[in-house]
């Protein structure tokens, strides 16, 4: 029988899978979770994962994926913003879902991938929503993007066509599964091409390389700061081990970059070392994937390609008509994979579109056919080894601490995470912050990603006639290399 999935307990076949979600299914019928009815999953990839995942669809509900790495107040957020009735803790996960699913009011229940399987319910239509996806955007919170299975399957069958899935290919995943790169593009296209889904239990460059080389893998996605751990250990790796991950590297069929720009310095380094001309591609929570290099044909290192099958795209000025050939303007997206709306936020979703086109935020320019991103519109808006962050949100959440009087966050460019997260503060008066503190306390309230990784203390925010911070003057600061956490800006 074909494998579908690999994980820690090994490998097991689509007819495991499918035994396995009806459990899942079987069990959230008995608690009562009915159609359209939210439910959180803390699972661990794999087996676990797509039981679940799959599991709660065969139960006519709705999937919200929750990540491993956040701690409790961020999980109590998305269970109590989405609304969830029921939360699905993997082997060892229930104790950490206890407090905030019970503050949620969400029951916890195991994933018994042995269970009996019950009756069948009807399957879900393809208007029903399937999963909600939380992304940060200009407002503080994280919102919910609802997916439903018609999105998702425009999003999947153009993948899948684009980039000629077959059941011959075997990913590498190694992305996380609470966003649409692991879920969409790694996952779910993988299950839809019957191929098979291989997962590392984390992303680990060594372990990565070690994969390549021991496994059949075809296809591996990541984000640049993957490419960029992967060099780097390739570069540190002795020869004859680097022979080999070179030969296991250019015997896949394609590898794939996105979710943050890739340097083109990478592409070229990548070329070198692994044979590959990395397949660029730009995508979006909200849109699925949208713009993509080709799989046959030139792909031009600093661009993201050309639109995707059924999707269509244009770039339009501030009024929103359309910019005049090769000029810059802001990035439109329409068609099937398009998201209806964000979760119980009706006026964030009426704001998003434009005409019927989403207004994705990102700014581009087609060069000799070929899009090339330039930035996003909003200063607050930062990607962080590939992880959207809203600096709006990290502020509030600075905010909170008793002794901190002001702050401003920004992203500071950084080869290896693209953007890393950094803060100014200025304390109270009379308080004795320290830097490192602030980290850490920042940390228990904050995915790991987004607590700050450096944090500066300061006097005075820089403000401009309107008494607005001018973040450009904030982002200098943090241009000179880290001196380490604690640092202070005594003069400004
Ligand atoms: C982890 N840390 C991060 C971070 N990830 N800090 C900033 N940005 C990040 N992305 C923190 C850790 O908590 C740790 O803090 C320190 O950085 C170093 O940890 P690490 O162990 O070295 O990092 P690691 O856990 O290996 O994570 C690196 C990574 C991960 C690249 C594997 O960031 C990752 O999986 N990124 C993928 C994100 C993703 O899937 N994005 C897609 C979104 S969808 P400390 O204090 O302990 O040192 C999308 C649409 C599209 O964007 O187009 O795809
Ligand atoms: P998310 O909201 O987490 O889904 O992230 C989507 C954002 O990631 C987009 O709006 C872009 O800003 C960014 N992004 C995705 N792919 C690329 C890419 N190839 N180059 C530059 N930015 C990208």
């Amino acid at each position: 029988a074909r494998v579908a999935l690999v994980d820690a307990r090994g490998e097991h076949g689509y007819g495991r899978v499918l035994s396995a979600s009806a459990a899942v299914a079987a069990r959230l019928r008995a608690a009562g979770v009915g159609k359209g009815e939210r439910v959180a999953l803390l699972v661990t990839p794999g087996l676990e994962y797509t039981a679940a995942l799959l599991g709660t669809w065969r139960a006519g509900a709705v999937a919200v994926p929750l990540s491993p790495a956040h701690p409790p107040p961020e999980l109590a957020h998305v269970l109590g913003d989405s609304g969830a009735v029921a939360a699905l803790a993997g082997e060892g996960r229930a104790r950490t879902l206890e407090r905030p699913a019970g503050t949620a009011g969400a029951r916890v229940l195991p994933v018994d991938l042995e269970g009996p399987a019950g009756e069948e319910a009807a399957p879900p239509a393809a208007a029903d929503a399937a999963l909600v996806l939380y992304t940060s955007g200009t407002t503080s919170r994280p919102k919910g993007v609802v997916l439903t299975h018609a999105h998702l399957e425009a999003q999947v069958g153009s993948l899948v066509e684009a980039w000629a899935w077959s059941p011959d290919d075997r990913l590498l995943h190694a992305l996380p599964l609470h966003h649409t790169h692991g879920i969409v593009n790694g996952l779910l296209c993988a299950l839809r091409a019957g191929a098979t889904c291989d997962h590392l239990a984390r992303f680990d460059a060594s372990e990565a390389w070690a994969a390549f080389a021991a496994r059949p893998v075809t296809l591996f996605m990541g984000v640049p700061t993957m490419y960029v751990r992967l060099i780097r250990a390739w570069e540190e790796a002795p020869p004859e081990t680097r022979a080999a991950w070179t030969a296991a590297a250019a015997g896949q069929r394609v590898m794939i970059s996105g979710s943050a720009a890739l340097p083109v310095t990478v592409f070229e380094r990548w070329r070198e070392i692994a044979g590959h001309a990395l397949l660029e591609r730009y995508g979006m929570t909200e849109i699925g994937m949208a713009l993509s290099n080709p799989l046959d044909g030139e792909r031009r290192p600093g661009t993201v390609g050309v639109p995707l099958p059924a999707v269509r795209a244009r770039l339009v000025d501030e009024s929103g008509d359309p910019v005049a050939e090769g000029a810059p303007g802001g990035i439109e997206i329409a068609g099937p994979a398009v998201f209806t709306e964000y979760l119980n936020r009706p006026e964030e979703t009426t704001r998003a579109f434009r005409d019927g086109w989403f207004r994705t935020g990102d700014e581009a320019v087609v060069e000799r056919g070929y899009w090339r991103i330039l930035g996003r519109s909003s200063v607050d808006i930062l990607k962080t080894g590939g992880y959207k962050v809203s600096a709006l949100e990290i502020e509030d959440a600075l905010l909170a601490h008793p002794e901190v009087a002001e702050c401003a966050v920004v992203g500071a460019p950084d080869p290896e995470w693209g953007e890393r997260v950094c803060a100014a503060v200025v304390a109270a008066p009379g308080a004795a912050l320290e830097p490192d503190a602030l980290r850490a306390w920042a940390k228990e309230r904050l995915a790991p990603y987004k607590a700050p990784a450096r944090v500066l203390l300061v006097r005075a925010l820089p403000r401009n006639a309107m008494g607005k911070v001018t973040k450009p003057t904030v982002r200098g600061w943090f241009e000179a290399p880290a001196t380490g956490a604690s640092e202070t800006k005594e003069e400004e």
